[in-house]
């Protein structure tokens, strides 16, 4: 009996960590992911997503890439506007390290705002990429493709 007693204590605290350490790929959920088409000659072209984090603790993407060999390279960008003062918008883009996305929370990569950038054509077909977490977790994420927008 009694040298069972350290082996159950071990468990427990296993099962403990089991229930706190949830990887933040599982407690997200990606939602009308697409890229956009690239037109005819183009080999840069941006894809969007809707991404809840359902967990209480923020969750962290860190890098999104396209399956192994694909000639596909993917960052994270961020478009930025301002104006000058003459009427003269200025649209520019970021490259962002990271995006979190706080407990609860959705963040939209939409046009004109957060959007993934990809370098190289795709294949004419929807798009897996892999979306990579702070914690080292994980998801494939099926982004559709979409003409739209396109003149
Ligand atoms: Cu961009």
């Amino acid at each position: 009996m009694a040298s069972n007693a350290p082996l159950a204590g071990l468990v427990g605290s296993l099962l403990l960590c089991g229930s706190v350490l949830v990887a933040q790929a599982d407690s997200v959920v990606f939602r009308d992911a697409w890229f956009r088409a690239p037109l005819p000659g183009a080999s840069v072209t941006a894809a969007y997503c809707d991404v809840e984090n359902r967990a209480d603790s923020t969750a962290t993407l860190v890098r999104f890439g396209a399956s192994a060999g694909a000639d596909l390279k993917v960052e994270m960008h961020e478009t930025l506007r301002s104006n000058d003062g003459s009427g003269m918008e200025m649209v520019r883009m970021r490259h962002l390290q990271e995006v979190e996305v706080p407990p609860g929370a959705t963040v939209r990569l939409a046009p004109g705002g957060k959007h993934l950038m990809l370098f190289g054509a795709p294949e004419p077909r929807n798009l897996t990429l892999q979306a990579t977490f702070a914690d080292g977790s994980v998801t494939d994420v099926v982004f559709e493709r979409r003409t739209e927008g396109n003149p």
